[in-house]
């Protein structure tokens, strides 16, 4: 993209000084992303969704918008200035509308950028583990009261594990034998581990863990911070549908226990960090222990293994497809991802009973 193509972008959107500058934000595998510059220093979020995977783009974005809403009422009590920091706010069009579908039928829309910021692809320290817990289990907890039926799915059966399943049966009748052969260990793994893969699943379809509106992608760069490594204002709310707690609990164990990015190749670099593990458990329940039954604590460290395996298969799943999801750098990153995650399973499994021995405790 060009600064001249955002502009025109940038454009339909209300208020809008001219631009200067823009860099794009490597920031997602779905989505194409770029930080804006105005003459005014005004920074904003410029966001082209994927239409390909979103297939209801303005449900989407009708989601996100009633999601802030949601959350500035709750943090009412709030500075204007400061509730700007602790929630996403959209940029309407001249038109109204909350976002922009430009001549070639992309879906675009806007933020305000929360100034002095920081993401992290990795964590480095407890502080940062335990204000990542405090801040998605914070999320939980406001969201908690808001009306699920109000919220269209916008890709049903997200984290299905029997829908992830059949997707990954077809792709094995669909792949390569290449492919399959550089997958085959993999492959075997997931085989072993698809019952208890399915527990949770189970859990939620008899009705013993309950559903409520989660956020569906909290990995930790899904999570900003302030200058001080403070928990600031969690990102990315493309996909809050309704869910159980385990997704959210889970999917953000998976990036901030990980030693290593999640496509690092080299797996002696992976492992499963239990101190950030236990400084993240702390966070989280400080702001939602009250919120939740003993059966929805007890099946935490399951929840955390789930949602690391989930994503394990689909990137398998997706190179098993030829990388038709998912934005690749190289012909085998989704195999990187995925043996990357493996890794991560085994390494949790490992530690698994301390886990459950620290849950033990915070029940009580
Ligand atoms: C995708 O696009 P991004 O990076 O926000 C994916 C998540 C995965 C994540 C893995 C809609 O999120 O489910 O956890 O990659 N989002 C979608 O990093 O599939
Ligand atoms: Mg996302």
């Amino acid at each position: 993209m060009t600064l001249k193509e955002l502009e025109s972008i940038s454009n339909q959107f209300c208020n809008l000084d001219k631009l200067v500058a823009f860099k794009p934000l490597a920031s997602g595998h779905i989505n194409d992303t770029f930080l804006i510059e105005t003459q005014k220093k005004l920074f904003f979020v410029l966001q082209r969704i994927n239409h390909g995977v979103f297939k209801d783009v303005p449900n989407l974005i009708k989601n996100k918008v009633l999601v802030s809403k949601h959350l500035k009422e709750k943090l009412s009590h709030l500075s204007q200035a400061e509730l700007k920091r602790r929630v996403l706010s959209f940029v309407e069009t001249i038109n109204g509308e909350n976002y922009y579908v430009d001549s070639y039928g992309n879906y675009w829309n806007m933020m305000e950028y929360i100034n002095d910021s920081i993401t992290y692809q990795t964590v480095k320290s407890k502080e940062i583990a335990f204000e990542g817990g405090k801040l998605i289990g914070n999320f939980l907890n406001l969201t908690s009261d808001f009306n699920a039926s109000k919220l269209v799915e916008v890709i049903p059966n997200f984290h299905d594990m029997s829908f992830r399943f059949s997707q990954f049966e077809a792709s094995l009748k669909n792949a390569s034998k290449e492919r399959l052969d550089k997958a085959n260990n993999y492959i075997d793994i997931v085989w072993e581990l698809k019952e208890e893969m399915h527990i949770l699943q189970h859990l939620k379809e008899t009705g013993k863990i309950k559903v409520r509106v989660t956020h569906n992608d909290t990995k930790i760069s899904n999570v900003l911070f302030d200058k001080n490594k403070k928990g600031l204002c969690v990102i990315d709310t493309d996909t809050v549908m309704p869910g159980i707690v385990h997704y959210d609990f889970g999917d953000a164990i998976r990036t901030i226990c990980n030693t290593a990015n999640e496509d690092e190749k080299d797996l002696n670099k992976v492992s499963f960090n239990l101190e950030y593990y236990k400084a993240y458990v702390k966070g989280f329940l400080e702001e939602l222990n009250s919120a939740l039954t003993p059966l929805e604590i007890k099946y935490l460290p399951l929840g955390a293994k789930t949602m690391i395996f989930i994503m394990a298969l689909r990137f398998l799943t997706d190179y098993l497809n030829n990388d038709t999801y998912y934005k690749t750098s190289y012909p085998e990153h989704n195999l990187d991802r995925s043996k990357n995650q493996f890794k991560l399973i085994e390494s949790l499994n490992e530690q698994f009973n301390e886990m459950e021995i620290l849950n033990n405790i915070s029940v009580k």
